[in-house]
């Protein structure tokens, strides 16, 4: 059932101000959000578009010292950087708030002394890592080491990004520290821990019971999985000057967890926005808080921060918290370290006023329920085929006709003249309001757009069907067509008009300079005008067309792509100034002990060896393997020589079907290691082992 809500209040996610945005943030969580939010304005309801940067955190206290800067100088850059990028591209906030204003310390302070006061929280002391050096300990990306699941030796504290898992800072191997590089020691320290797991009854009957039906089921799927794995208590502070201090006694040199203050974020950039009605958006039940974020916040809106708003009481809960997946780019996954990204801010220095391309390129190909890949010559592609061809194209053919055919001015319509055509695309224009509203409502901002650039394609259709200009190539012939002329040109129009409305939210830039040629003030794009024909009234004088995009040219394509290669490289020079590690082989799958038991390993002795004639790769030796002697051909020439092998202890795979090259039959397969130059080198047993024995 849909509830009636009387405000609406959007979040999107407060990213953290240690790097500018790329496309992927954008596709994520900003873009949907201000669709939603400019449909939602032009609905005329009551909506407030909250976000801010997250400046807290141990990756931007990293940065600032490795930059040898204060983490304030870090997160002031950035917070402009991502500002200018998000109203660049016309991501409408109502406010764009920060996470180390006074309002927020207060905020997340109070928010965490309620809970404490309670007695909720649990006091546990624990040994942590801490480095003697620095004289700090070393929470989260404070330490680094190997990921015991994939061997990534720079896995961090709390998650390896190689392989995904989410670590503690034991699982470490070999840990050291992220700001020295020491190796850490073990010192007993005192943390505050949210108690979860009390709220895992709340959180199924919530989730699995309530939003099965209404979340994305990407979101759904995630938050189940993590209620049926059961809910631990959880940290709710660290150790480290930089963030919020512990409001209580006995915690100096404390701070709360970055993910404990950053949603109550939200709440402090409302407060900031609405200093005196800011609760009506937070803790009346009528409200519609709707988170927008990327998949990697899931858990921390759906869980945690609910959680969090639970215990703390008087606050609504989120109605919906649509989630998106994550954008790729050509194929690979985004990485600011390997700078693999399209940075906002370098799109609209290379394409100023293009920023409904990008806008519709991300949304009509937005990772909504699976990964997506961005592509530049995808971009060019929809840019020059769907933007340019289909819904340009149209408008500026109607307004073009219009001044040719119809004087300038808005033309008659002759329901006495009227033809099938014309009311089925009437009876279209009509019905896609209904279409594109649903869409939206529901957050499937693809399909929202499809229709109305689908909306387009239907009007260049009708054009072409009516042909307006084969009905008037001669003064008499138009004379006694001009009453099918005009009832084409205002519908046309009149499209022209449900177009400006219906693609607003996507495209907010071309809906105003589709306004101004209409020369109607942007009040039209209200959304209750949508599925109007009598928008333009009937002698309206409009302006002369312009045109709505350019095309995309493939050198531009070219040369985004040649910067994409050129900054990855370019980060990698940076990253490894030394000399290069050699490449490791993938990691294979995980086989079963059983699946290891099938191979037969042996120890064996070479008793000959000589080249393969023809094949300059090629050793054919005679190898004792204790019961028998057998012939295996083994790819190592080009490392030994024949009379280096002989005599040699070898290990050989004695089980593996034989396999004929060069003409001889080879039973068997010998180990080799390689070395640092790439040499083969043997596995050999380190004493003398028995000749034939099993090797395990
Ligand atoms: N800063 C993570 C991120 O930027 C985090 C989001 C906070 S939302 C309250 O992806
Ligand atoms: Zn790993």
């Amino acid at each position: 059932m849909e509830k009636n809500f009387n405000r609406i209040l959007v979040t999107a996610a407060l990213p953290y101000a240690n790097g500018p945005v790329h496309i992927g943030h954008l596709a994520g969580a900003y873009l949907p959000s201000d669709i939603y939010v400019r449909y939602q304005r032009a609905q005329k309801r009551d909506v407030k578009f909250i976000c801010g940067t997250d400046e807290h955190g141990v990756p931007i206290a990293i940065r600032a010292m490795k930059e040898g800067v204060s983490p304030q100088d870090v997160v002031d850059k950035y917070h402009k950087i991502i500002g200018d990028s998000f109203s660049g591209m016309g991501i409408s906030f109502d406010i764009f708030s920060r996470t180390t204003t006074d309002t927020h310390r207060q905020t997340s302070q109070a928010f965490f002394r309620k809970l404490y006061d309670e007695g909720l929280f649990e006091e546990r002391e624990s040994e942590q890592y801490y480095d003697e050096e620095k004289e700090t300990f070393l929470a989260d990306r404070y330490i680094v080491g190997t990921c015991p699941i994939c061997s990534n030796e720079n896995a961090y504290g709390d998650q390896c990004e190689k392989c995904g898992s989410t670590l503690s800072p034991d699982q470490l191997i070999n840990p050291r520290s992220a700001l020295s590089n020491a190796k850490p020691v073990k010192k007993m320290t005192k943390h505050w821990y949210f108690p979860l797991n009390q709220y895992e009854d709340f959180l199924k009957e919530w989730i699995v019971e309530g939003k099965k039906d209404e979340w994305k089921s990407n979101v759904y799927g995630q938050c189940k999985s993590w209620l049926d794995n059961g809910l631990q208590p959880r940290a709710m502070t660290r150790d480290s000057n930089w963030g919020v201090p512990v409001p209580v006694e006995g915690a100096e040199g404390k701070v709360l967890y970055v993910w404990f203050d950053a949603p109550i974020g939200y709440i402090s950039a409302t407060k900031e926005l609405l200093p005196t009605s800011w609760d009506d958006y937070w803790c009346k039940e009528d409200t519609k808080l709707v988170h927008f974020i990327g998949k990697d916040n899931i858990v921390f809106h759906c869980i945690i921060f609910p959680a969090m708003l639970k215990a703390h009481g008087g606050y609504v809960l989120p109605e919906n918290v649509p989630a998106n997946e994550f954008l790729n780019i050509e194929g690979d996954k985004v990485s600011t370290s390997r700078n693999w990204a399209v940075w906002i801010d370098e799109y609209l220095q290379d394409f100023p006023d293009m920023q409904d391309t990008l806008r519709y390129v991300l949304c009509s190909n937005a990772p909504e329920t699976k990964d997506n890949d961005f592509t530049w010559k995808d971009f060019q592609l929809r840019h020059n085929s769907e933007l340019v061809d289909i819904f340009g194209n149209f408008i500026n053919r109607a307004m073009v006709l219009m001044h040719k055919l119809c004087d300038g001015k808005v033309p008659a319509y002759h329901e006495a003249e009227q033809t099938e055509l014309d009311i089925s695309l009437i009876k279209e224009i009509v019905a896609s309001k209904a279409k594109v509203e649903k869409a939206i409502e529901t957050y499937h901002f693809r399909e929202a757009l499809f229709e109305v650039i689908d909306l387009a394609r239907k009007g260049n259709k009708y054009l072409q069907e009516i042909a307006p200009w084969s009905l008037s190539k001669t003064p008499e012939l138009k004379a006694e067509n001009q009453a099918k002329i005009d009832n084409c040109l205002h519908v046309a129009l009149q499209l022209c008009a449900n177009l400006a409305i219906l693609s607003n939210p996507f495209l907010p830039f071309t809906a105003k300079k589709i306004c101004k040629m209409l020369t109607v003030v942007d009040r039209m794009l209200e959304w209750e005008n949508a599925g109007k024909m009598d928008l333009l009234k009937k002698g309206y004088p409009l302006r002369a067309p312009e045109l709505l995009f350019r095309k995309v040219e493939d050198a531009e394509i070219e040369a985004q792509r040649e910067k994409l290669q050129a900054n990855a490289k370019a980060s990698i020079i940076l990253a490894e100034p030394e000399e290069k590690e050699a490449e490791l082989p993938e990691m294979k799958d995980i086989i079963e002990f059983g699946d290891f038991e099938k191979i037969d390993l042996r120890v064996g002795t070479v008793l000959s060896a000589e080249k393969v004639k023809k094949a300059d790769k090629l050793l054919q030796l005679e190898v004792d393997m204790g019961f028998e002697k057998r012939t295996i051909v083994s790819g190592i020439a080009l490392h030994y020589a024949p009379e280096e092998v002989v005599g040699r202890q070898v290990v050989v795979v004695a089980n593996l079907a034989p396999r004929k090259m060069r003409g001889i039959e080879s039973a068997g397969m010998i180990l080799m290691a390689e070395d640092a130059e790439g040499k083969l080198i043997f596995v050999s047993p380190a004493s003398m082992a028995l000749a034939g024995g099993g090797v395990r």
